[in-house]
Parts: structure tokens; sequence; C-alpha cells
């Protein structure tokens, strides 16, 4: 049997509303990854669409937990950030990353700041320069077009693309240091919605989409992060992990949509977890 694969997961706990840890920690579990957790902020619901939410922020906690983990000698095959709590903590996960990385771990960054032309209403725009820097110590990111304009410091434009453009934004991206760029929210028509994967070592760009359900649901990025990791540490290649994490968002969308449920909730991911599990084991045989 193979070695149980363990991941660090850097991100916010919000209490409602389904995004972050309390989607990567099932999502990883599921697929049969090990998933410690650090906690960058506590709040009781994420920030899209709700007021009055509460906001612990834990940067003081970070790097005592990190410290910890290494005097018990722990390490981990992938380390994976996400919403990050304040702008300090950009240098905190740095430190982070340089503490626990090895010649063949995984570091993978989501550099959530904003969706739909937007940052965050938590964020300003120097969020964006640090996130870059931070971006530079990954093997694989994963912005959605808002993301990776601000990480480029150009203006927003929304879809359709053309893939010239999408392979241009993923080359600038590779460049800033990461070896791998997974787009998300990619169309190049009114019809397939998806994500593009770009190996930055041998130039490949591959798109994989599926139909597109109108209107904003809140959390996909965390499950399309968690789910292509999920497909890393299982033993996939970049393009069939992004593939899987298409398929499975895609899953969970249109649940959410049947059940009508409110978009801020997040999405219906716990009772599409069988299908994944059932994709991940029928891969490894
Ligand atoms: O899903 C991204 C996210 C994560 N965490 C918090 C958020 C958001 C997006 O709004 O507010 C706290």
């Amino acid at each position: 049997m193979q070695r149980q694969k363990r991941v660090a997961a850097i991100h916010d706990i919000s209490g409602f509303g389904r995004c972050s840890l309390t989607v990567a920690l099932p999502i990883l579990s599921a697929a049969g990854v090990e998933c410690t957790v650090m906690p960058t902020a506590v709040l009781s619901t994420h920030t899209g669409g709700f007021t009055g939410f509460t906001y612990r922020d834990l940067t003081a906690d970070m790097l005592p937990m990190a410290q910890h983990w290494k005097a018990l000698g722990l390490s981990f095959d992938a380390l994976y950030s996400g919403f990050l709590g304040s702008f300090e903590q950009l240098a905190l996960v740095g430190e982070i990353f340089d503490l626990f990385r090895t010649p063949d771990n995984l570091i993978l960054v989501d550099p959530v700041m904003g969706d739909e032309g937007k940052l965050y209403s938590v964020y300003s725009p120097d969020m964006a320069k640090g996130m870059a820097e931070l971006c530079a110590k990954a093997d694989v990111i994963v912005p959605n077009l808002t993301e990776a304009a601000f990480l480029l410091g150009e203006e927003y434009r929304p879809g359709p693309y053309t893939e010239g453009y999408i392979r241009q934004v993923a080359e600038r991206l590779a460049k800033l240091g990461p070896e791998k760029v997974v787009l998300t929210g990619v169309s190049f028509d009114d019809r397939l919605l998806g994500a593009a994967s770009f190996d930055g070592a041998s130039g490949s760009l591959d798109f994989y989409g599926r139909e597109r359900v109108e209107g904003y649901f809140h959390g996909t990025g965390d499950v399309f992060g968690s789910t292509l990791l999920s497909g890393l540490m299982n033993g996939e290649s970049l393009t069939e992990a992004a593939r899987l994490a298409v398929d499975f968002t895609h899953g969970c969308i249109l649940r959410t949509r049947e059940e009508g449920t409110d978009r801020r909730y997040g999405v219906d991911f716990e009772r599409e977890l069988p299908r994944l599990i059932e994709q991940l084991s029928k891969k490894n045989g």
C-alpha cells in the first residue's frame, strides 16, 4: 500500500458558508489525504455577501504553530494556502513554506483575493503585490481571472476569452515563479466554463470545461483547489487533476442549483463526495 500523503492547509475558518477550511478539510480527508490545518482567521461567516460577521485574526499564532510542527519532526507532502487573514500573513506563510520545503514536496498557492473583477471587501490593492511574491514560492497556483489580473497589475477582462489571451496570462503568471498555473473561470464561448492548466516547463496548455451554470456560487474556488490537490496527492497529473476538479465542482454546482439554496451558503459538496471517492478509486485501481 502507498504511504498516506499529508497536507498542511493554511486558510481561514468561516463558521458558516462552506468555503476555505470547512471545504478543504472534508474534501482532502475524503480523498484519503491526512489534512493538518492552520487557521489564518476565524469568522462567523465568510465575507461574501454577509454583513456583521465576527473576525478573529490569528496572525500571531501561525509561526508558533508551524514551529511546533517542525519541532515534532512533522513533514508535509504539500502545503496549500488560501484566504489569508491579514497582509502580514503573506510574509509569514512564505516563512512557513521555507520551513517545510523539501526537494519533492508541493506548494500550492490559491491567491484568494477576489472575484468578478473586484477584490474581497477585507483586502486592499497592496495585497496583490504581496500575493505575487508568495506565488513566486509556489509550484502550482490556482487564480481565477480576477486574481490573475491583480497579480499581473492589469485591468480585469470579463470572458469569453481567446486562447491567445489565456496562454499569455498563464505564461506571465508562470514567470512570477510557479512552474504550473491553473486558471479557473475560463470560457472561450457562452456554453462551457472550466479551467486551463499551463505547464511552464513544456509550454502545454489544456482546457477542460463543462456546461456553464448561470450565476455566482460562493466557495467554488476552494472546492476546486481542494479537489485539484486531492487529485495531485493521489498521483494524477496536473491536467487530470484539473479535469477531476472541474467535474467535481460542476457536480456540486448542479446539486446546489437544483436545491435552490441561497448562493451565499456555499455549494452542496457533501453529497457529491461519494462520486469523488469513486472517481479517485477508479483511477487508482
Ligand atoms: O472562498 C473564498 C473566501 C474564503 N474565506 C473568506 C472569504 C472568502 C470569499 O469571500 O470571505 C473569509
